[in-house]
């Protein structure tokens, strides 16, 4: 139990042993008397999550402090890392297990004796709520309480709904439970979520020394759950739901959970506690048993399981990172550095020529300033992370670095050339990273005698925002230097997904086919503002056409050897948003239509290709053309071994191409649609138009077998 962190250690030393009496030790619950104060302890690594365990710890350990005369306050407390981190996400989907969180909660609140919950690092989810039903709540300042349910598809179905809002009123708990924020303990105390902050270190003693008080004041019993005053004022008030829904729309188009989060809080607001209850109950279920939410699920954990590398030994000592080079201060360089210069690592920044590296800095102090006047941060860290940079005009200034992240164009001579003379100048133990997005990384690495040193770092664009990362393991890339670049990713704030090498490594080419069926359709008789409808409806948050507008048709490096409808926009000055005009025909407020020039372009292009035109597809037409190819290309990327699992690449999708979370991606919604029908659709399709569409061995294989490509 590591109790060190609340000091619960240094005063368990000073007690009488007398007087520390376990009543029952459970794995999850400990309890203990401090003189006329009973302390729960729950100790559940690695969040305390509400499990089934901890639900059992409470039940039994709650139930003996109220039955014990001499017990008049109940301080509950976590152990480890943090409070309850809420209800134990992968039991959702299983048979409950009694005792229930609702029967749990319904034994604490009505105890008739005082419960103090005792807050560090995170209340979340459940674990705020279980404080709800607490009487009182202390937390130290550090603490951040939040109901951040709805990211998961969910709503805060332990009472979460009913409860907050007679605390703070409808329209704030909205604003908390709409977009999962969570508050410090300050702005808790502000609000009336918490009754005190203690001292940082100090928590058992001062919630204990605040419990006694609470006896010693004789104090009534007060009940969140009783609380009135809050929602009275906000009955009679349409306009509070109204504006909810309005945000709800324009921020989260396509989730379910916002919906029923709103119709919770209007039964707060209009329902008694126990018909509030029932109705949040209802919707909650509704919630829990969609697709949506298993598909968020599931990606919450395929997030975490990302950075793992099955037998990966951890990072050796000698590639302990406390410097880093890049070499580029274009956009991508540049982003790539902020990175660095946020977590507080040194980066020496290389460029060939004064003006562009001078350049280079002023964007990035323009993107920091930016931040500073949003709020994001202050002036000070502006200044703190400026000052970690060394600007250099000089390779040889790369040997004083831990990891050097090349980030110049896309050209295998010039890479290959930076790479020999790297090799050259870098510290024995020193990474060598591309940032290539499509060069072959083993013809890069054999540039220099270190091999096993060389990998890549993908970022995305903007680099400074985007949280993908993939870490390309080159044939030859060691463990060790492996190792190390997954534990800096996390240390920079990036999910790391491992990729091997090959053409676009796991999010370009898994969302090739999207981009290539998009300019197939076009041809045949669909409209690109139907493409990019369907593909909105789906949800993502644009089409591929209005994204090759907005990135820019010039930047967009890929010429065909037969004439395409691309270069013939270039031909004609439309370059995308930038030039006011591109697939689609923009206002001076960049506002999209359809273009007459284009569908004359397209026409042309398909009549001397000598393409066959067809009805417009439908929407289901479109996903299915579109996206089953995807889901085919992610088969084949996994049989190769290019991917570690499946839910690597939908993290890979979901963060580098904003493929809808709530479908869970394209493996885990091939899945809930069912492998059998993608085959089928593949099938038909690789009649009609060629063996390109012909489904992958291991999408056949795991059809046939009835199996799921995600676990
Ligand atoms: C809920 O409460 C519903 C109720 O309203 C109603 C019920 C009726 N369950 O994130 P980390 C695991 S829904 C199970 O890397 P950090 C996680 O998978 C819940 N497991 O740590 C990982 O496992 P592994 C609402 C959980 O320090 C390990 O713990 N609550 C849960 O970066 C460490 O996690 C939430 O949505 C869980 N609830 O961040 C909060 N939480 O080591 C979800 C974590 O095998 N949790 N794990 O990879 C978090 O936001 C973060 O975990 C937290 C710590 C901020 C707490």
């Amino acid at each position: 139990m590591d109790l060190q962190n609340f000091g619960m250690t240094a005063t368990a030393n000073r007690l009488d042993p007398d007087e520390i009496w376990n009543i029952q030790m459970t794995s999850a619950a400990h309890q203990e008397k401090r003189g006329e104060i009973g302390v729960i302890t729950i100790d559940s690594p690695p969040v305390n999550a509400l499990g089934i365990n901890v639900r059992r710890g409470l039940d039994s350990a709650f139930r003996a402090l109220r039955d014990d005369p001499a017990v008049k306050a109940i301080v509950l407390i976590c152990a480890g890392r943090t409070f309850f981190a809420g209800a134990d996400i992968s039991e959702f989907g299983k048979e409950p297990q009694a005792p229930l969180l609702g029967d749990v909660f319904a034994l604490i609140e009505n105890l008739g004796k005082p419960v103090i919950a005792a807050i560090h690092c995170t209340a979340l989810g459940g674990g705020c709520e279980l404080a709800l039903v607490c009487n009182y709540r202390v937390a130290v300042p550090s603490a951040r309480i939040g109901l951040p349910e709805v990211k998961l598809g969910l709503l805060p179905g332990a009472g979460g709904t009913q409860r907050l809002p007679r605390l703070i009123g409808p329209e704030l708990a909205l604003d908390l439970i709409l977009f999962g924020r969570s508050i410090d303990a300050a702005e808790a105390l502000r609000l009336g979520v918490i009754d005190k902050v203690v001292s940082e270190g100090a928590l058992l003693d001062e919630a204990i020394a605040f419990a006694a008080e609470m006896v010693a004041q004789g104090k009534p019993l007060t009940r969140v759950r009783d609380r009135e005053d809050q929602i009275a004022q906000s009955r009679d008030h349409p306009e509070i739901f109204a504006a909810a829904r309005a945000r709800a729309a324009k921020t989260a188009r396509g989730f379910l959970a916002p919906e029923n989060i709103i119709k919770a809080v209007e039964a707060a607001v209009s329902l008694p506690f126990d018909e509030g209850m029932q109705r949040e109950r209802e919707l909650f279920v509704e919630l829990r048993d969609s697709t949506q939410s298993a598909a968020q699920r599931y990606y919450f954990f395929a997030e975490r399981k990302a950075g793992k590398v099955p037998g990966l030994p951890t990072a050796p000592a000698d590639l302990k990172i406390e410097r880093v080079g890049v070499i580029g201060a274009g956009t991508m360089g540049g982003g790539i550095s902020m990175n660095f210069l946020s977590a507080g690592i040194p980066v020496t920044l290389l460029e060939m020529s004064q003006e562009a590296l001078d350049r280079g800095i002023g964007v990035i102090r323009r993107n920091y300033e930016n931040s500073a006047r949003r709020g994001r941060i202050s002036d000070v860290e502006v200044e703190r992370c400026m000052d970690l940079i060394t600007p250099s005009l000089d390779m040889g200034d790369l040997g004083e670095v831990d990891v050097v992240i090349e980030a110049v164009f896309e050209r295998m001579d010039v890479k290959q050339d930076i790479f020999a003379k790297l090799d050259k100048i870098a510290k024995p133990h020193a990474i060598l990273a591309t940032n290539t997005s499509f060069l072959n990384v083993d013809e890069i690495a054999a540039a220099t005698s270190r091999p096993e040193s060389v990998l890549g770092l993908h970022f995305f664009s903007p680099a400074n925002v985007m949280r993908l990362l993939e870490v390309v393991r080159a044939a030859r890339t060691s463990e060790s230097v492996l190792a190390a670049s997954m534990a800096l990713s996390s240390r920079i704030g990036k999910v790391a997904v491992v990729s091997g090498v090959c053409d676009g490594f796991i999010a370009n080419r898994i969302m090739t086919p999207r981009r290539e069926q998009a300019e197939a359709v076009i041809l045949e008789g669909t409209t690109p503002q139907d493409v990019d409808k369907a593909l909105y409806d789906f949800g993502f948050t644009m089409g591929p056409f209005a994204t090759m507008d907005l990135v820019g048709l010039d930047v967009i490096d890929r010429s065909e050897p037969y004439r395409t409808v691309k270069a013939d926009l270039l031909k004609a000055g439309r370059r995308g948003q930038k030039s006011g005009a591109g697939y689609y025909d923009y206002d001076e407020s960049r506002r999209p239509s359809p273009s007459e020039l284009v569908a004359k372009i397209i026409a042309e292009v398909a009549a001397e290709r000598g393409i066959v035109q067809h009805p417009p597809l439908n929407q289901e037409e479109l996903v299915c053309r579109l996206l089953y190819p995807v889901v085919n290309e992610g088969a084949r990327i996994l049989q190769e071994g290019i991917a570690q699992r499946a839910s690597d690449i939908d993290v890979a999708c979901i963060l580098g191409y904003g493929w809808p979370v709530y479908t869970g991606g394209p493996m885990f919604w091939a899945d809930s649609i069912g492998l059998a029908q993608i085959v089928t659709g593949l099938r038909a399709m690789a009649e009609r138009f060629g063996s390109q569409f012909e489904p992958a061995e291991l999408l056949v294989r795991k059809s046939e077998a009835g199996d799921r490509l995600t676990d």
